[in-house]
């Protein structure tokens, strides 16, 4: 797992302005992504059939490829596409449930801090997205930015477990995250809002893998 975090991608259809979400995913796997998240939210989200039919078709590019599919919050869908895994937040209900539910495919746990990387992992997180790393206004509902001294702080107090960062990361600003302990950085806009997102993959994963 620590290897698959080193970039990872985030996205649904409404953070694709310039192409389609399956060109997007396309390109950023050849540039380099090493894990995805659908991640359906926010204003315009597809949601019911639509929703589902999005993701089998980004799960099957995914696959296609060797990239490990996770869904976001919802656990139905993941179930639904038997994915490889789920991603949830603080406020997305019980984590040790999500746990029982999903068996052993992949649980990441989003944790703010130290107390919350610990109750993460107590409740069976296989990884923690940490964040916010930077300024983001991707995520309206972000907590304070703390920057990649959280992931000094988790790391000095001997979490080993997998790590990614996120949050406002874009070329130039992941380094400092990988060498606060990071195993690697998550993206949204970096990689869709780019003119090129297979170049813009290409430099994220150049710099994560320099460190
Ligand atoms: N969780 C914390 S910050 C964030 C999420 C989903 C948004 C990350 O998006 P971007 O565009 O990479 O800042
Ligand atoms: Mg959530």
């Amino acid at each position: 797992m620590h290897k698959q975090l080193a970039l990872y991608l985030v996205m649904g259809s409404v953070n694709c302005e310039n192409s389609s979400p399956e060109d997007v995913l396309r390109d950023a796997i050849a540039g380099g992504i090493t894990l995805f998240q659908f991640r359906e939210k926010g204003p315009r989200a597809l949601e019911g059939t639509a929703k589902l039919e999005l993701g089998r078709r980004l799960f099957r590019i995914c696959h296609e490829h060797g990239i490990p599919f996770i869904v976001n919050d919802d656990v139905e869908l993941m179930l639904a596409l038997n994915a490889d895994g789920l991603h949830i937040g603080q406020e997305d209900g019980s984590a040790r449930a999500m746990r029982n539910r999903i068996g052993d495919k992949i649980l990441g746990i989003s944790a703010h801090n130290l107390s919350e990387a610990r109750a993460a992992l107590a409740d069976g997180a296989d990884y923690l997205g940490v964040g916010p790393m930077y300024e983001t206004q991707t995520k309206p509902d972000i907590r304070e930015v703390r920057g990649p001294e959280v992931i000094r702080e988790i790391r000095g107090a001997g979490i080993a477990c997998p790590i990614v960062g996120i949050g406002g990361i874009t070329h130039g600003k992941a380094a400092p995250v990988i060498d606060a302990g990071a195993d690697g950085v998550a993206v949204i806009t970096a990689i869709t809002q780019a003119s090129a997102p297979l170049e813009a993959a290409r430099n994220l994963r150049n710099e994560v893998r320099s460190r």
